[in-house]
């Protein structure tokens, strides 16, 4: 059995496809998910992953990605990469092919490139023009977090889970941050402990949200520390969210949102405020659950 997670209503559907596309023609886990979330870095109508997404403040866009493997917790990431897509893949490849975990901006680029990835320019009319739209009115734009070009709310971030008979665990995640950020910002995406986590001993967990609340928390590891303590996926979820919602003042200006699986196959997230769309898939088979804040 393959169990693979993805976030949000929006971009989970196009993970998930491309992931269990690539499961069928035999990829392990890791490529398996990294073809899920690269996927969406391609995709141009997500208006907030890779190509195509809400740049910085100054127009620049600069994109985050980490993948960690729970067998041996070896773990691959990149931040501030501007000009090249897919950074998942860049960040398996920093995994796979050096002794490091993060390289960042301008050196990670450049590894890329020494690795074949090729340059390109990743705005597009609608970005531009989103971009255009809130220099003239900031405050006016400044909250239409994670909004996409029909105008749903669609998630910016894809972190997926993965787990396969083993047990055998991988999270992964990949984004382009908050709109509109100061140039140099990182969030908790790319950091392992905070936006992912995986031990095949225990499980594996992710975050999307607020990153800078997130990372705080050290959410993913968190989660995972509290599934090795005998919570169950969605209890270790509601424990993090609870108690960030105690300790972190700025935990509900912005969803944060926890999600994790342990290696039975069970799987649970929680929400500081709103409500999260999880896709589930097993075997290919794909379930959309709702959480709720009020839950947790
Ligand atoms: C960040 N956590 O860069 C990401 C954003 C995100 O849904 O997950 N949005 O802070």
């Amino acid at each position: 059995m393959t169990t693979l997670l993805a976030t949000w209503r929006e971009p989970g559907p196009i993970a998930l496809e491309a992931a269990w596309a690539a499961r069928t023609r035999g990829l392990d886990l890791k490529s398996t998910i990294e073809a899920g979330l690269a996927a969406c870095e391609l995709d141009p109508t997500l208006i907030a992953i890779g190509l195509g997404s809400l740049p910085n403040a100054d127009g620049e866009l600069e994109l985050d990605a980490a993948i960690m493997d729970g067998r041996d917790l070896s773990a691959g990431a990149v931040c501030s990469v501007r000009g090249i897509v897919p950074v998942i893949s860049i960040a398996k490849k920093v995994m796979e092919e050096t002794r490091h975990v993060m390289l960042s901006g301008e050196q990670a680029r450049r590894f890329a490139i020494s690795k074949g990835f090729r340059p390109q320019n990743l705005m597009t009319e609608e970005n531009c023009r989103r971009y255009a739209e809130w220099l003239d009115t900031p405050e006016g734009t400044t909250d239409s977090y994670h909004h996409a070009i029909d105008g749903n709310n669609h998630g910016d971030t894809v972190t997926m889970l993965g787990l396969e008979d083993g047990p055998h665990t991988v999270a992964a995640s990949s984004t382009s941050g908050l709109q509109w950020k100061l140039p140099g910002r990182v969030g908790d995406s790319p950091i392992v402990g905070a936006g992912i986590y995986a031990d095949d001993e225990v499980g594996c967990a992710g975050a999307t949200g607020l990153g800078e609340e997130l990372w705080k928390a050290c959410a993913s590891f968190r989660t995972v520390e509290a599934m090795r303590r005998g919570l169950s996926p969605l209890e270790a979820c509601r424990d993090t969210i609870r108690q960030m919602k105690r300790r972190q003042v700025h935990a509900t200006d912005m969803p944060c949102v926890v999600l994790a699986m342990n290696t039975a196959g069970e799987v649970g997230a929680a929400t500081t405020i709103g409500e999260f769309p999880l896709w589930i898939s097993r075997d290919g088979t794909s379930e959309l659950k709702i959480y709720t804040a009020d839950e947790a």
